[in-house]
């Protein structure tokens, strides 16, 4: 049947035993795509009926749907003119994993961080009143992502603003881990009214069968249904909040969903449609471990090896030194914002509950809760993808850096990420956190520099962020140290004479390579470690400068306001004028693809980056002779 849907106009042709089929056939290519291609599955899976009924019930693209981390979208993509490319979900030139506005008229909005679709719809709901438009604008949200502030500060927006939108809550309970928090709590109060809901069922069933007066019977429950339920629900919060509160109904039961929908797309107010979904819906292994299929990494083989291959990475390993100084050190407290998977900080969470924080999806408040900690006596330790770090820029400078407080930033995922692309890519930190006074900007070469840059950390009185992939390379014995490390203080690996590469974090490994590649071409090319980016070795790159005709900065990091800027900043300060050559991502996007093409993309792996060396040399050398 999917063959035959080419767009959402297809959708509603359809019969419900049709649409139910469409929903099993959606959900069988989700499946055989993710397991094979990598990607969020147990999300989409729990999405299939809402996103049929919902393009049964709307007109997309006339009508807007935007969907709140957009990892639930696979179905909207399926049935929205991308079934055939499906295959290549997330791979480099297929299509991406969260919607996205360049890839699709049906993607009205690009997705992919967690809690702005209410603001973005409330955007489009004021630019149709402004342009005089009429159609229906719907945002899609999981009560996950409800645990971010800034779902509240668009429904405060909206419901004063008091013009139509339908906000649907795709509550499955979960958001990666099982959701926190108060509301999250709420949330599941309100399923369990459905067992109200349920039984009012149940008797106007039975009173339809009453031949002459059921009926009639049945409209006067109605209408007591409605007075109950505007006494039950008139204090709720939703209600309180502007939106009218309409569930919860099953997500799964497309009839359902698509009866309720048409009742509620025409609704003169704010509408919030509360959804009960299943994480991982219709794959058994899924649905018994929701968390461990949020996301899956590309595997031919069996998914389930994978998991047990993705808590092993430096987040794991963090983890295992944290949970063991945390032992000793009362003081020691780690935090993370909904993510206690993907940091691996699940071991820290089992030796040391009481001293572990899950807050949600909610960077800039745990950015600022840390804050109080430290200024509460304690040592906070924030686990944090780079990227989702962006949310809290205010918040390290305003609440951590001012007051100089010995927060610790774990920034995982730093630099390239891969399959997620644009949305998720590490690639600002270096530039963002070294803007910051006070903060010390570390980043490791390897796994055993990881571990003494965490020891260090213990002894700063003041803010500090180590940046680090998911996995390191292992550089071998011969590059592994015990001594204490002392902040601001780099390490030459390599002497050479033509050229020397300082190298941030995970490009060490490349340059390494890269002077091997030099010295075939008769270049000898030394290799200095900058695992700091802030402070820099000011007398290390002094003494570089005098030694080497040619600097080469190398990180994977944006090259604007990056690691190469802090070191021409350092070099236009001295009046020295070497000459430098800075290497690192371009002033673009990088889409999704494997980290290996992302590298090649922007002229980071070992060969391009000696290639470069070499164009730069004998660049030198023909000006020279000119
Ligand atoms: C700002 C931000 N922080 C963290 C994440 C990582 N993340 C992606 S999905 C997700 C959970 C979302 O849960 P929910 O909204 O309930 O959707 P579900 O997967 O349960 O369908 C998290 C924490 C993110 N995308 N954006």
């Amino acid at each position: 049947m999917l063959e035959t849907i080419l767009s959402p106009k297809d959708i509603k042709k359809l019969t419900l035993p049709e649409l139910i089929a469409l929903a099993e056939e959606t959900r069988a290519l989700i499946i055989e795509t993710v397991t094979r291609q990598g990607g969020h599955i147990a999300s989409s899976l729990g999405a299939v009926e809402l996103i049929i009924a919902i393009h049964y019930v709307l007109d997309v693209p006339i009508d807007k749907l935007i969907f709140d981390v957009g990892h639930q979208a696979y179905a909207h993509k399926i049935l929205t003119g991308r079934a055939a490319g499906f295959h290549d979900l997330r791979a480099e030139g297929g299509v991406s994993g969260f919607p996205k506005m360049a890839e699709s008229e049906y993607d009205c909005f690009t997705g992919g961080h967690a809690s702005n679709a209410i603001s973005a719809a409330l955007g489009m709901v004021r630019a149709r009143k402004m342009r005089g438009e009429k159609h229906a604008v719907v945002a899609l949200v999981g009560d996950g992502a409800m645990t971010g502030g800034m779902c509240y500060e668009a429904l405060n927006d909206a419901g004063q603003y008091a013009e139509p939108m339908l906000v649907i809550l795709n509550d499955n309970e979960m958001s990666i881990s099982k959701n926190v928090g108060a509301l999250s709590a709420y949330f599941t109060g309100l399923r369990k009214n459905a067992v109200y809901t349920g039984t009012k069922r149940a008797v106007k069933r039975g009173l339809n069968f009453i031949p002459l007066v059921g009926p009639f019977i049945v409209r006067g429950v109605d209408f007591i249904k409605r007075v109950i339920r505007n006494a039950l629900l008139r204090d709720q919060f939703f209600e309180k909040l502007g939106f009218d509160y309409y569930g919860p109904i099953d997500g799964h039961d497309i009839r359902r969903l698509i009866r309720t929908l048409k009742k509620v797309k025409d609704s003169e107010r704010p509408v919030l449609l509360h959804v009960a979904t299943q994480k991982g819906r219709g794959y058994q292994d899924a649905e018994a471990h929701p968390d461990q299929y949020h996301g899956l990494a590309p595997n031919p083989l069996d998914p389930r090896e994978q998991n047990v291959r993705r808590t092993a990475g430096n987040g794991e390993l963090i983890a295992g030194w944290l949970l063991e100084m945390a032992d000793r050190n009362p003081s020691i407290a780690v935090m993370t914002a909904a993510m206690p998977l993907g940091t691996g900080m699940t071991a820290f969470a089992r030796r040391h509950p009481r001293r572990f924080f899950d807050v949600g999806i909610a960077e800039e408040h745990m950015v600022t809760m840390a804050a109080g900690m430290a200024a509460a006596g304690m040592r906070p330790y924030i686990a944090v993808y780079s990227s989702f770090l962006q949310r809290g820029y205010d918040q390290l400078i305003h609440d951590v850096c001012i007051a100089n407080l010995p927060v610790t930033i774990l920034v995982d995922r730093g630099g390239l990420v891969g399959a997620d692309g644009s949305t998720h890519q590490g690639v600002y930190d270096l530039s963002y956190l070294r803007q910051m006074p006070g903060m010390v900007v570390a980043s490791p070469r390897d796994a055993n520099d990881l571990k003494r840059m965490l020891r260090l950390s213990a002894h700063i009185e003041g803010p500090m962020a180590i940046r680090y992939p998911r996995d390191s390379e292992d550089l071998g014995e011969r590059f592994r140290s015990e001594e204490p490390l002392k902040v601001g203080q780099w390490e030459e690996l390599a002497v050479g004479r033509d050229a020397v590469i300082l190298a941030v974090g995970q490009m060490v490994p490349v340059a390494l390579q890269a002077a091997v590649e030099l010295a075939a071409h008769r270049v000898e090319c030394g290799v200095i470690d900058a695992r700091f980016v802030k402070p820099l070795d000011e007398a290390l790159l002094k003494d570089a400068a005098g030694r080497y005709p040619l600097i080469v900065t190398l990180e994977e990091n944006a090259l604007a306001g990056g690691f190469g800027s802090a070191a021409l900043e350092c070099l236009s300060a001295w009046g020295a004028a070497p000459n430098v050559l800075t290497l690192g991502v371009p002033d673009r996007f990088i889409e999704h693809a494997t980290i290996e093409r992302q590298r090649e993309c922007c002229g980071l792996n070992a060969a391009q980056v000696a290639q470069a060396v070499l164009g730069r040399l004998s660049a030198e050398q023909e000006r020279k002779s000119d």
